[in-house]
């Protein structure tokens, strides 16, 4: 079981590649990684970061890769530094893919709301393409409602209309983030195509890399052989608890989730 992970590496913050590389790691699972760009740190909250776009070396390392005849059984896409780097995504897709394996798409774009800088409605739409070719979208809501051409922010009655909004690109939509009085919750389509929730209390604040956490968490269930019902639990849960133990002992949300701590904890349930 090999999956690749493409997104960047942002060298402080414990976000996109930081991130999921140890926890494919810790779930058993060989992960290869393509990195889109370096960053010095991630670009949310931080100013002054350094940005090396890795387009140029991406088409060197595929050409080495095919002569080593590689085929990964999942993909996953994160934080692409350009809309060239959504096409070449599609294309790694088409030729590296293994013949089953499943297309994992976060559009990374925005949060709170508002896109991440250098993001425009080109790359939106360009988004939209990359989602239709996926198995599962894993957007959070602010990229739910560029996605989806829908108002932000989402409520928990809102979840079901985005769900089927984003079934128009992709069957298998799991929108995380949804914040409402009583919680924050996760909305799917299951394999019948019916909107499902998971739900958790909300801590108050914005904790940096959680999105990557739980998509990194719930791609390393799904190739261990979990549901997506037991995939988006168990990814759910570990990103609460570290959002939990974030709130108590992390003074500066920029620097990321501490999930090493709360990493025994989830491979327990992974494995139990
Ligand atoms: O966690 C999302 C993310 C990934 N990569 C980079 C980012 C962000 C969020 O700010 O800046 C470079």
């Amino acid at each position: 079981m090999r999956v690749l992970a493409i997104n960047d590496i942002s060298c402080i913050g414990k976000c996109s590649l930081t991130a999921t590389l140890p926890i494919l790691s810790a779930c058993g699972i060989e992960c290869t990684v393509l990195p889109t760009a370096i960053l010095s740190t991630h670009t949310g909250g931080f100013t002054g970061y350094t940005f090396r776009d890795c387009t140029k070396d991406i088409p060197d390392i595929l050409r080495h890769w095919k002569t080593l005849g590689i085929q990964f059984d999942y993909i996953c896409s994160g934080y692409l530094g350009s809309i060239q780097q959504i096409e070449m995504v599609a294309n790694i897709k088409a030729g590296f893919l293994a013949k089953n394996g499943k297309f994992i798409v976060d559009p990374v774009m925005g949060d709170s709301g508002k896109l991440y800088a250098g993001f425009t409605d080109e790359y939106v739409e360009k988004m939209r393409s990359l989602c239709r070719i996926a198995d599962y979208i894993l957007p959070n809501v602010t990229e739910c409602c560029y996605l989806a051409n829908l108002p932000y922010p989402l409520r928990k009655a809102d979840g079901e209309k985005a769900v089927k909004a984003l079934q128009s690109l992709c069957p298998r939509p799991i929108v995380t983030g949804i914040v409402d009085s009583d919680g924050v919750t996760v909305a799917f389509a299951d394999e019948n195509g019916d909107v499902c929730t998971y739900a958790h209390e909300n801590v108050e604040g914005f904790f940096c890399g959680a999105g990557d956490v739980f998509t990194s968490a719930f791609t390393g269930c799904l190739a261990r052989g979990k549901s997506e019902k037991e995939a988006i639990a168990l990814a759910s849960d570990f990103a609460a608890a570290c959002i939990r133990r974030s709130a108590k002992e992390v003074p500066d949300k920029r620097f990321g989730l501490p999930f090493e701590k709360e990493i025994f904890s989830f491979l327990q349930k992974l494995n139990g």
